[in-house]
């Protein structure tokens, strides 16, 4: 490997903490030489049909205009529910497919607040597989045939039955929820419409996975397809989430705002655009079925909690995964994945985990390591030394699996061939292999519809452990991602190796030159520097390539022509969602929607869950590594009910303050899909960071539930200890949230056991104040801590809106100082670089502990209450405590902390002891200094109280609760 010094970027890379210590600001670029000595495969593998997105379309054919509808016929209330028979109304339309003309109209409900809608062809009796459904296996169903009565939901079902329309109401006030009226029923075997009009102005939530801000426009498209992307605004990402909720605010009859929102899921994975327009929303999928699930709410809170409820509750994740993680692309050995993990310790930053990105492996290929860099000696070594330290390792996994080039002998890859004979692949329609191409070349993908799947990648981990001892596994490219269109490796196996049909970043053409916004500002010199080095490359480059000619492929690459397809139009549907790639065309930079299972089924159908798939296969196979424990896996590509076996990462964003303020409405969203392991790369991947966007970085991702700092091959380097400000900054962010990770484990059992969430927005926690149905620049981490972050480059204040009305208090997390509620305003706060504005919310308890170096240190220090009371004098918490891994607990402790009249009582339930001890009680809002501390009967000596800030504080706790701070139940009053 050659490692590239970049000496433009030196001077700011080297200033301040970092070049004190002398540590290494290289740049490492990718290796020229190892890409160089195999053939690159041709760019136009990659390059699809152009078509016209029909958004785009301006002549388009407007199905409302030109299909007939339904009429419904044989309406029947049965137990639990009511069904039609659904008549075409009229000649065939046949716009984009063709139209189904029965269909089965089956409504049902239950629980109390929920109720689900589905329309299917008739044909299909119930329970019998088609492309319209999709397996209980693959996705949840929210309603599992327990029959409810009708009446007592509320919920109710209003149909019409010439023509087909239907309403949801919500009974208690009468509000139509969702209304087809107006509209007509589209029903064809490639497309699928439906609108339901909306209020003026509404607020509609969620639709993800998007970058978007929070609340979505009223004049917007939103196309929902699973792929691999650079994070663009307003686009298809990674996952699919057919999921909003809508929050209307209305005035009672004393005058004062109530808010109502309620939910709305679609559990249809196809490729699908959504309009959102002035006073409507239509739904257009290329497939599957109307799967409806309408939750009633009434607050956000509710509605998210119903919908995740139903799709899968969140997994409890280990202690550990909680704390700090570093990553990039581009530690290309052993001793680079040291020099970090020594040097975070030297700078007394806290590191929980190392990560590897594709860097460690024997050319790309899964469950294998570089022998030279990343050689099974040392790296064992490595390992086995972090872990003594209570540190952890996290490798990325690809999704592809390498196909040995069969005239090359020295080329066996053993791991391919054990899933050749579990016949694992997918396949062309002709029954072959179907081989794309990714990182280590031609390559097939895994088919988790055959038996014999689960066993080889069960295997395959179990093998891998013995050599690598990972930790969990980090699942990237599974959208799932291929580099050129169709089985393009078919003819091809024999050139394997091959490079990608693109340059890496750091190889020619690919150069990281660019930096945050502000950047000219702050860092001038160093910025005219890059702008002059971008010119000199630039002209380089130029001149190169025109001697070298066209980029060199001695390849004889034999392109692919696309095998047949079925009836329905497969590669091709009639209607063309506005699929971000090239030319919209489904088959760029993924495997091909022809790709077909064992079961038959095909890509077309599947597309979206594929990644998902891939997380279950994953989980089961951690629970054969690590029997008992729970499995740690981030995944890229998500659909509702992966929370359930992994987190997310929010992927390729960029090093821009942009992206930083987006990550929040970003992690929000995911909080909504039931994914409350979410977070960002910190500093962020694409392009150059610099000192102050990662030193507000660190800070903001310190108060994400999944902390992860990770960049891109060739950047410069940005780990917290580069420059002495990020280094402060992250320091201060993470004694702040190592102080408060019981609290985040204990928000993380709640969302493990209730569908709460962990990070919320304000709009959640007071659900009534319409003044907040926007706030995406500020978050609340569980009930009671709210954070203010400064997005915005070269500020050094930051404003925020404190809700509540006027019995609300806030405490500066600093300060212990009280604020009331800014009714609806933003408030100034000061935050020079290094200060992120935290606040308590009044009536609530938090159980800290004094924070260490790593999470395992952590959990044996001695503890803090702190009690931020409200405007009564009460205040309400409560602790969850467990042995931090194992999957089912055999002891657990839940801990009830309440204060009220100048007392704090502490009760208990559950087995699970420890013996930490209390340090010390914080009481904020005492208006009056006590005259007497007790705890229980022993009155205290040790204690102060602050008049400006109104605070009390008792310390030496430890002699009074010596056999630990939770093992029996207590109470502490000030009188
Ligand atoms: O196409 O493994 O999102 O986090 O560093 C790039 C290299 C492949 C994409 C992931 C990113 C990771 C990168 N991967």
């Amino acid at each position: 490997m050659r490692i590239v010094q970049i000496t433009i970027a030196s001077a700011f890379l080297c200033a301040g903490a970092a070049a004190a210590q002398g540590a290494t600001t290289t740049t490492a670029a990718a290796s020229p030489t190892s890409w160089r000595s195999i053939p690159t495969l041709p760019s136009d593998v990659n390059r699809g049909r152009k078509l016209l997105a029909n958004l785009e379309d301006p002549n388009a054919k407007d199905a409302q205009k030109i299909c007939p509808g339904y009429t419904a016929i044989n309406v029947r209330n049965c137990p639990g529910g009511l069904s039609a028979r659904l008549v075409l109304a009229g000649a065939n339309c046949n716009v984009y497919g063709t139209d189904i003309d029965q269909l089965d109209l089956r409504v049902s409900f239950g629980p109390e607040s929920r109720l689900n809608v589905r329309i299917l062809p008739a044909e299909i009796p119930e329970g019998q597989e088609s492309w319209y459904d999709t397996k209980e296996d693959y996705l949840t169903r929210t309603v599992k045939g327990v029959h409810f009565n009708p009446t007592d939901s509320e919920l109710d079902f209003r149909l019409n039955s010439s023509p087909f329309e239907f309403s949801v109401v919500r009974k208690s006030t009468d509000d139509v929820l969702f209304s087809t009226k107006g509209s007509k029923l589209v029903f064809e075997n490639q497309f699928l419409e439906f609108r339901t009009e909306l209020p003026e102005r509404y607020n509609l939530y969620g639709l993800g996975e998007v970058m978007h801000s929070i609340r979505l426009g009223n004049t917007y498209n939103r196309t929902l397809y699973a792929t691999d992307v650079n994070d663009p605004l307003d686009e298809n990402l990674y996952g699919s989430h057919p999921f909003y909720y809508e929050h209307r605010y209305a005035t009672l009859k004393d005058g004062s705002r109530k808010g109502y929102a309620h939910g709305v899921y679609l559990r249809n994975l196809h490729g699908q655009d959504i309009l959102l327009r002035e006073k409507s929303l239509t739904w257009r999928t290329i497939g599957g079925m109307v799967d409806l699930t309408f939750y009633s709410g009434p607050t956000p809170a509710e509605v998210i909690a119903d919908h995740v409820r139903a799709v899968g509750l969140p997994a409890m994740q280990q202690y550990w995964t909680l704390g700090f993680h570093q990553c990039r692309w581009g530690y290309h050995n052993v001793s680079d994945l040291k020099d970090v993990v020594e040097a975070y310790r030297d700078f007394n930053i806290p590191l929980e985990a190392i990560w590897s990105d594709i860097d460690y492996m024997d050319q790309y290929r899964d469950w294998t390591n570089d022998p030279v860099t990343y050689g099974l000696k040392t790296f064992s070594a490595f390992l086995d030394k972090i872990h003594a330290d209570g540190q952890h390792f996290v490798p990325i996994f690809d999704a592809a699996i390498y196909v040995p080039n069969p005239n090359n002998a020295s080329d066996a890859y053993p791991y391919y061939d054990a899933g050749l004979a579990a016949d694992a692949y997918l396949k062309n329609p002709d029954g072959s292999l179907y081989v794309g191409a990714v990182w280590p070349g031609f390559t097939v993908f895994p088919d988790w519809s055959s038996p014999g799947t689960q066993d080889w990648w069960t295997d395959s981990f179990q093998k891998w452990y013995k050599e690598v001892a990972y930790d969990g596994i980090w699942l990237d490219m599974n959208e799932v991602s291929s580099f050129c269109v169709g089985s393009c490796g078919s003819k091809n196996i024999t050139q394997n190796p091959v490079h990608p049909p693109f340059s890496l970043p750091g190889e020619r053409g690919n150069l990281i030159l660019d930096y945050p916004e502000g950047f000219n500002n702050t860092n001038a010199t160093e910025a005219a520097g890059v702008a002059a080095e971008i010119e000199t490359r630039n002209s380089a480059n130029a001149a190169k390539a025109a001697s070298a000619g066209p980029s060199p492929t001695s390849m004889p690459f034999v392109s692919q022509v696309l095998p047949g397809v079925d009836v329905r139009a497969i590669n091709y549907p009639p209607y063309a969602i506005d699929h971000v790639q090239n030319g919209h065309d489904l088959a760029v930079h993924a495997v091909s929607p022809n790709a077909t299972h064992s079961d038959g089924s095909l890509e077309y159908d599947m597309h979206s869950l594929w990644g998902h798939l891939e997380i279950g296969a994953t989980y089961k196979s951690l629970l054969k590594v690590f029997p008992g424990k729970r499995p740690f896996v981030i995944s890229r590509s998500t659909v509702p009910g992966t929370g359930a076996w992994a987190g997310h990462w929010g992927g390729d964003n960029a090093s821009k303050w942009l992206y930083m303020a987006l990550s929040i409405p970003q992690a929000l969203s995911f909080s909504m899909f039931g994914i409350p392991m979410f977070g960002v790369d910190t500093c962020g991947f694409n392009g150059n960071t610099d000192m102050e966007l990662c030193a507000r970085w660190m800070q903001l991702s310190a108060f994400f539930p999944f902390y992860r700092n990770h960049n891109v091959l060739s950047a410069i380097s940005q780990e917290a200890y580069r420059w002495a400000a990020v280094a402060d900054a992250s320091r201060t962010a993470m004694a702040i949230r190592y102080t408060l990770l019981p609290y985040m484990y204990t928000l993380f059992h709640h969302a493990h056991t209730t569908g709460a969430t962990v990070m919320r927005a304000l709009s959640w926690e007071y659900p009534n104040d319409e003044s907040l149905a926007e706030i995406d620049r500020q978050f609340m981490l569980g009930p009671a801590i709210m954070v203010a972050p400064v997005l915005d480059q070269g500020a050094n204040y930051t404003n925020a809106t404190f809700p509540g009305g006027e019995n609300e208090r806030w405490y500066d997390w600093y300060t212990h100082e009280a604020r009331n509620a800014s009714e609806g305003k933003l408030v100034d706060l000061k935050a020079p670089l290094g200060h992120i504005p935290v606040f308590i919310r009044g009536g609530n308890i938090l159980a800290l502990q004094h924070p260490a170096y790593t999470t395992a240190e952590s959990r044996k220090n001695p503890w803090d209450v702190l009690v931020a009371l409200d405007s009564e004098g009460d205040a309400y918490g409560d602790l969850y405590l467990d042995d931090g891994e194992s999957l089912v607990q055999e002891k657990t402790a839940f801990i009830t902390l309440e204060a009220t009249n100048s007392l704090l009582n502490v009760s208990r339930k559950g087995q699970w002891t420890s013996t930490e001890t209390l340090s010390s009680v914080t009481i904020l809002g005492v208006p009056k200094k006590p005259n007497q501390i007790t705890f229980g009967k022993a009155k205290l000596g040790k204690w102060s109280w602050r008049e400006n800030s109104q605070t009390l504080e008792v310390t030496g706790l430890e002699g009074v609760t010596k056999g630990g701070a939770w093992s029996k139940e207590w109470e502490l009053s000030w009188k």
